[in-house]
């Protein structure tokens, strides 16, 4: 086992992974910006070194300021959390060339998902089901007329190199064909520097449906359901809850079961998640995201696991410690985003934190890293926690996700909770009918009035 891992991240996640190697007795090293000298990351690990300025770029996205991070400190392993380098494969090989070893897959699984065609073929020839479409890229608006009369319409053109929702164009007719695909493909240029663009059937009302996989890097490979994360605004996720409340066990068994078996085949290494879009009862795949995720803490609740730790378990080479038959779901959990932003507009609000109190009790997990007096720095995402509820069953855990809500103090700053509030009051959001376009529908509406 590893006796101390970089944490090449900041702010509730670091934290994240710094508990994890605690409770396992390794030693932990934190990175910073010279923005972060006081943030809880640093305080809590048990070393810590200064890596560049503010600006993501110069510091936590710096690879060599972090490899030299790992050399001066004699940390074995990076754990790279989320966003940042994460997921990308060049960082992963320089890594692993200087000896040290990455907490999350290989460089090449890294590299495949993340060309969303290399992604879609290697998902349809481990027999996960796909969205309907062009067998890899569209050459021209001829070849982009001919799938989309094959596939019917409306269509959807997405850039190769794209996520996050950028660089998509919607054709609901052959009459908007031509426009929606030149624009797609320049703004794929423009965007990511690759203007190679792909087909697929446009779903017009479907849920967000991840599933959470685990690999040993040997061929074994489990799955821990799903996470329905329809509500978003501008592609990014603002609740997210496990089981899915439309997701039947048999649905869950099945589309697990070729997850879990496609990531065996793989021999994919640690976690990930088989992004699906959800729509009368079928799964399609959209994309593979081949890191932790913000998410997973639900995905925590329900199983009764540490993901953080297997993925340290399975990087040092020992065995994942579950069977898929000890993965047992137990009640409802859900997470919300609770971000430093200013409603209605969502616009970032850092400042000083003047008071602050964490909700707590039976059933609520708060991760988070700030801090009575902690300022927010302008130079990062908006995320100040993640209150995560647990409950025998969605009910209960909507009823201890309002009376957490009710204890939480968050003074100085603007944050998202006066939202979350409002949405728990809403009649679909406690059915659990809602769709991935419900959440910016609600906000157009509600703003109107
Ligand atoms: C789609 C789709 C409908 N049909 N693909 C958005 C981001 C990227 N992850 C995939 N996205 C979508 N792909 C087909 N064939 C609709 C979306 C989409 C979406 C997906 C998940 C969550 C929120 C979304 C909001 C708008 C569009």
């Amino acid at each position: 086992m590893f006796e101390k891992i970089l944490i090449a991240n900041r702010g509730e996640i670091a934290l994240r992974v710094i508990r994890a190697c605690r409770e396992m007795g390794i030693a932990s090293v934190a990175v910073h910006s010279t923005a972060d000298s006081d943030a809880m990351h640093v305080r809590m690990a048990d070393e810590s070194v200064c890596i560049g300025p503010p600006a993501s770029p110069q510091s936590y996205l710096s690879q060599p300021a972090i490899i030299s991070a790992c050399e001066i400190t004699g940390a074995q392993a990076i754990h790279p959390g989320y966003g940042f380098l994460s997921e990308n494969a060049g960082f992963v090989q320089m890594v692993e060339d200087h000896g040290i070893a990455f907490i999350g897959p290989s460089a090449e699984h890294i590299r495949i998902m993340g060309d969303k065609i290399t992604a879609k073929e290697t998902a349809k020839a481990l027999g996960i089901p796909v969205v309907p479409g062009s067998d890899g890229g569209v050459p021209d608006v001829e070849a982009a007329r001919r799938v989309a009369r094959e596939i019917g319409y409306p269509v959807i053109i997405k850039a190769t190199a794209g996520g996050g929702g950028r660089g998509m164009k919607v054709a609901l007719d052959e009459a908007q064909l031509e426009v929606a695909f030149r624009t797609a493909r320049s703004e794929a240029k423009a965007a990511f520097g690759n203007d190679e663009v792909y087909i697929e059937k446009y779903l017009q009302r479907p849920r967000h449906i991840e599933i959470q996989v685990f690999g040993d890097g040997k061929g074994r490979a489990v799955h821990l359901g799903e996470r329905d994360c329809s509500l978003q605004r501008r592609h990014q996720k603002v609740l997210e809850e496990a089981p899915g409340p439309v997701i039947t066990a048999e649905q869950r068994d099945r589309i697990g079961a070729i997850c879990a078996n496609a990531m065996a085949e793989l021999g994919y290494r640690g976690a990930g998640t088989i992004e699906f879009l959800f729509e009368d009862g079928e799964f399609y795949f959209i994309e593979m995201n081949t890191r932790l995720q913000v998410e997973h803490p639900v995905t925590e609740a329900i199983f009764g696991v540490d993901l953080v730790r297997q993925q340290i378990l399975v990087a040092s080479g020992a065995e994942m410690e579950f069977r898929q038959e000890d993965l047992r779901i137990d009640g409802h959990a859900i997470e919300v985003r609770i971000n430093a932003e200013k409603l209605p507009n969502f616009a970032p609000s850092p400042g000083r934190i003047s008071q602050y109190h964490a909700p707590g009790g039976l059933g609520v997990r708060m991760d988070s890293a700030i801090y009575d007096g902690y300022r927010i720095p302008p130079y990062y995402d908006s995320l100040i926690a993640k209150l995560i509820v647990h409950g025998r069953d969605r009910p209960e855990a909507l009823a201890r996700l309002r009376r957490a809500l009710g204890e939480l103090i968050v003074d100085g700053v603007d944050t998202t909770v006066p939202l979350f509030l409002e949405l728990l009051d809403n009649p679909d959001i406690q059915s659990g009918d809602y769709s991935i376009h419900w959440l910016e529908k609600w906000l157009a509406a509600h703003n109107a009035t």
